[in-house]
């Protein structure tokens, strides 16, 4: 068998939670348009007949800012180590590659690929003298996909399995991630409050699932962190309109992904700061 570990890295937004559910044929990360959306290092396992690729979507690449983002970047490392194929992925509207990371990749003795993704969003031969460009750097292979119009991944799943070593399974067939429910619950109210809320919101909210009891209906109790008493009235709205519906949106998703009726009860809580604490933030599941 084929099998191997293969690390989606870039910068944020570029499409590499989409690439990983696209690959799987499932939802399971999540996506949304704000850059910063994966917080985490998460597995996702294609079991074929004679191979098996564990991909690793990470967290986008930036300069920490504080504790949490450097978690970020911690999960984006033992990604890296991890690895034994890096696919080095682009959007083909910004292309900014790491050339001394990419050339540190592949002195470490990784397989690289540049993974060109969104390519639907331009005109087809604008993108070869790019390729061209590319071509100077050491990369293994230069792969042109849309991972949201399934766009070239064929060829990129053909291609990765010829690259990866053999070996036995990791995994058992049927096992898709390596994590367990209730952080794909959490994963979900943490999308929704990236969709309805704006500013700084998003990024100063943490999710933790404090119960999951299983009856007529899964009954799940979640609190959402934030920075400030003022971003606890923001997510609240007015009357608790907002958290309503955050909490309608969210019991939807969650039903669909655990494919049984849900009973999700919402609180907001405040911790002051909690991204600058390395405490909170290990505490609150990052790195
Ligand atoms: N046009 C186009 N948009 C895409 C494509 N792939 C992803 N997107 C969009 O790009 C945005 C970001 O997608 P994500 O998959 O969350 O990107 P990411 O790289 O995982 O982002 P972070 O987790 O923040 O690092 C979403 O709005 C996607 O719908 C594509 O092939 N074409
Ligand atoms: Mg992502």
């Amino acid at each position: 068998m084929k099998v191997g570990w293969v690390a989606i890295v870039g910068v944020p937004n570029v499409g590499k939670s989409t690439l990983l559910n696209k690959l799987l044929h499932e939802r399971l990360v999540i996506i949304t348009p704000k850059p910063q959306t994966t917080r985490h290092r998460i597995l996702g396992i294609l079991t074929g007949e004679d191979y098996q690729i564990i991909f690793i979507d990470t967290p986008g690449i930036i300069n920490p800012a504080h504790e949490l983002h450097r978690a970020m970047m911690r999960a984006v490392d033992v990604a890296l180590k991890d690895a034994d194929l890096v696919y080095w992925m682009i959007d083909v509207e910004q292309r900014e590659v790491d050339e001394n990371l990419v050339r540190k990749l592949k002195d470490g003795g990784k397989t690289v690929f540049l993974v060109i993704n969104k390519v639907d969003k331009i005109w087809k031969p604008k993108l070869l003298p790019w390729i061209d460009e590319y071509s100077k750097l050491p990369f293994d292979e230069i792969i042109p996909i849309s991972a949201m119009k399934d766009k070239g991944l064929d060829d990129l799943l053909e291609t990765t399995i010829k690259y990866l070593p053999e070996g036995d399974p990791f995994f058992p067939p049927d096992q898709v991630s390596d994590r367990p429910e209730r952080f794909f619950v959490q994963e979900l109210i943490r999308e929704k409050i990236y969709k309805l809320y704006g500013e700084e919101i998003p990024y100063a909210a943490s999710v933790e699932i404090e119960e999951m009891r299983n009856g007529k209906k899964t009954y799940i109790k979640a609190t959402i962190w934030v920075e400030k008493d003022s971003q606890k009235k923001i997510i609240i709205g007015k009357n608790g309109e907002k958290i309503k519906k955050l909490g309608r949106y969210a019991r939807e998703e969650i039903e669909g992904f655990l494919q049984r009726p849900v009973y999700l009860e919402l609180w907001v809580k405040t911790k002051k700061n909690w991204r600058k604490n390395p405490y909170e933030v290990k505490r609150m599941g990052y790195g």
